[in-house]
């Protein structure tokens, strides 16, 4: 059996004002850095061991999974850090705030841009300074740096990295840890478990919460659970499905 967790990062900054984050680069809350580390201690007191990590390239990724590992005491395995675990392209929507979006565009076309798998947001026009072009981390993008993106999109860019670094990694026997985003993640539970276009748009992923599972030899999922609490894990997954809605 092959065992594999899944970890969003920490409340960001952008998650405890409700605003679309995806590309870009905002830190954890003082809240998100206590979950992640409080995510850490609940690996830790389960007997959790990890012999490799990966990461998005981004901070709110990669200080959640700094703070396991420290809490864990393995700072010292591997960390694979890739932008095809980056949250999913947000596109225009980037920066404004989910529920004051929905005020305007209506809920039903916000959720659709948070959840649809083929409907991606409005993507960033040319020369919107928030374009991540210029970042030196997606050099080797190139004219790629994408401007939006659907959930499939997602799925396309995370699979390589699931085929061609995870899945041989455990194969090998190693221990997995990945600390990644809301939709990259989703995109991975897809892969995994097979998931259809449609019942993809009603999985949420709490801040935080480690997601374990057990994999067959073929690396076919057998089980998965969350690790904490469960009513606060079901509170926190009504939350971010609420996010879109109207605010009250
Ligand atoms: C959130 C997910 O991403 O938002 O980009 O706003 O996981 O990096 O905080 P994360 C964002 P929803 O798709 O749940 O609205």
């Amino acid at each position: 059996m092959h065992q594999l967790v899944l970890l969003r990062h920490g409340e960001s900054v952008w998650n405890q004002e409700n605003r679309f984050t995806g590309w870009t680069d905002v830190p954890l809350s003082d809240r998100g850095l206590e979950e992640a580390h409080a995510a850490g201690r609940l690996l830790r007191a389960r007997g959790f061991h990890f012999d490799l990590a990966f990461s998005s390239v981004q901070k709110r990724a990669i200080k959640t999974l700094w703070s396991v590992l420290e809490e864990l005491d393995c700072m010292y395995i591997p960390v694979q850090s890739t932008w095809r675990l980056n949250e999913r392209h947000y596109g225009a929507l980037q920066g404004l705030n989910k529920a004051q979006t929905a005020a305007r565009y209506g809920e039903a076309q916000v959720q659709r841009w948070r959840r649809a798998y083929d409907e991606p947001p409005p993507a960033l026009a040319a020369g919107d300074p928030r374009h991540e072009a210029g970042d030196p981390r997606y050099r080797g993008l190139g004219a790629d740096v994408p401007r939006t993106e659907c959930l499939r999109d997602t799925v396309a860019r995370v699979l390589p990295c699931w085929r061609d670094a995870i899945a041989p990694a455990l194969r090998g026997g190693q221990r997995v840890i990945v600390a990644a985003h809301g939709n990259s993640l989703r995109a991975l539970i897809k892969l995994l478990d097979g998931v259809s276009d449609e019942a993809i748009a009603e999985v949420n992923l709490p801040t935080g919460q480690p997601l374990v599972y057990e994999l067959d030899a073929d690396l076919r999922p057998l089980r998965h659970h969350y690790l904490g609490d469960a009513a606060a894990i079901e509170a926190s997954l009504r939350a971010v499905a609420a996010q879109g809605r109207v605010a009250a």
